[in-house]
């Protein structure tokens, strides 16, 4: 199979509806095979795998959109010119190699590259109806770290409600494969060389007001304790597999 079909099948499985309409067009059509190529870069935003509505009632749909078209996508854009302006080279150098070495470029790159990143991992690591606990090895580590689910949900949350002012909430898993809990201010995370706490990030939460505000207003505890509803306990398994048996 040639690279471009191959491609070409990849963009229509990952993008969904869009893909759909692609899907209709003959094989070979005269659409750029670079077209396919950004589609998998993961400096671009990415479609969003479920509608706005999709995570209803926990988060309402209008927070969704906004969220996606117009906070996250202005990330997406902003880290773009960042790596333009700063010489980057997108196509040898991933994500988290570029969040690793991140005290050497600018505050712009730092909150977009972070920004771009955690709201890309965000979006899948929610999901409608999702299966409502983790089992396997991410159970286990689980129960050794914290001592039960509840007690991690709790610490969790713990660190979603007490991030002053704009932020995230991480459950992460160490160099030594063992897991913490965390929280970074502004749209920074774990996997930056200047984070106070280090690791793969498994789970992550936005607790900026404009994640919450439309719906929950002030109450953003509310909002946390509705969105563990909605956690992809599959993808958080695979994240942790990935990550210690690299
Ligand atoms: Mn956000």
């Amino acid at each position: 199979m040639s690279n471009f079909i191959q491609n070409r099948r990849q963009f229509i499985t990952k993008t969904g509806k869009a893909g759909m309409a692609l899907a209709a067009m003959p094989l070979f059509s005269t659409i750029a095979p670079q077209a396919f190529a950004v589609s998998a870069n993961e400096y671009a935003q990415q479609p969003l795998g479920y509608s706005y509505n999709a995570l209803e009632p926990y988060i309402d749909a209008a927070t969704m959109e906004i969220h996606y078209t117009k906070h996250a996508a202005s990330y997406a854009k902003n880290l773009s010119d960042a790596c333009v302006a700063e010489k980057v080279d997108i196509a040898q150098t991933s994500i988290k190699q570029l969040l690793n070495s991140i005290s050497s470029y600018s505050v712009k790159m730092r909150n977009n590259a972070g920004g771009h990143f955690n709201h890309e991992m965000f979006w899948q690591i929610m999901k409608p109806a999702p299966a409502t606990l983790p089992t396997g090895e991410l159970a286990d580590a689980i129960t050794k770290t914290f001592g039960s689910l509840d007690a991690f949900k709790t610490a969790f949350s713990e660190a979603a409600k007490t991030r002053f002012g704009s932020g995230w909430a991480w459950l992460i898993v160490k160099a030594d494969n063992t897991l913490a809990v965390c929280s970074t201010a502004n749209q920074d995370n774990p996997l930056m060389n200047i984070a106070e706490v280090k690791g793969t990030p498994l789970l992550c939460l936005d607790v900026w007001e404009h994640a919450y505000y439309l719906k929950y207003q002030n109450k953003r505890p509310d909002y946390i304790n509705n969105w563990w509803n909605l956690v992809n306990w599959e993808l958080v398994q695979k994240k942790f597999a990935e990550a210690t048996h690299a």
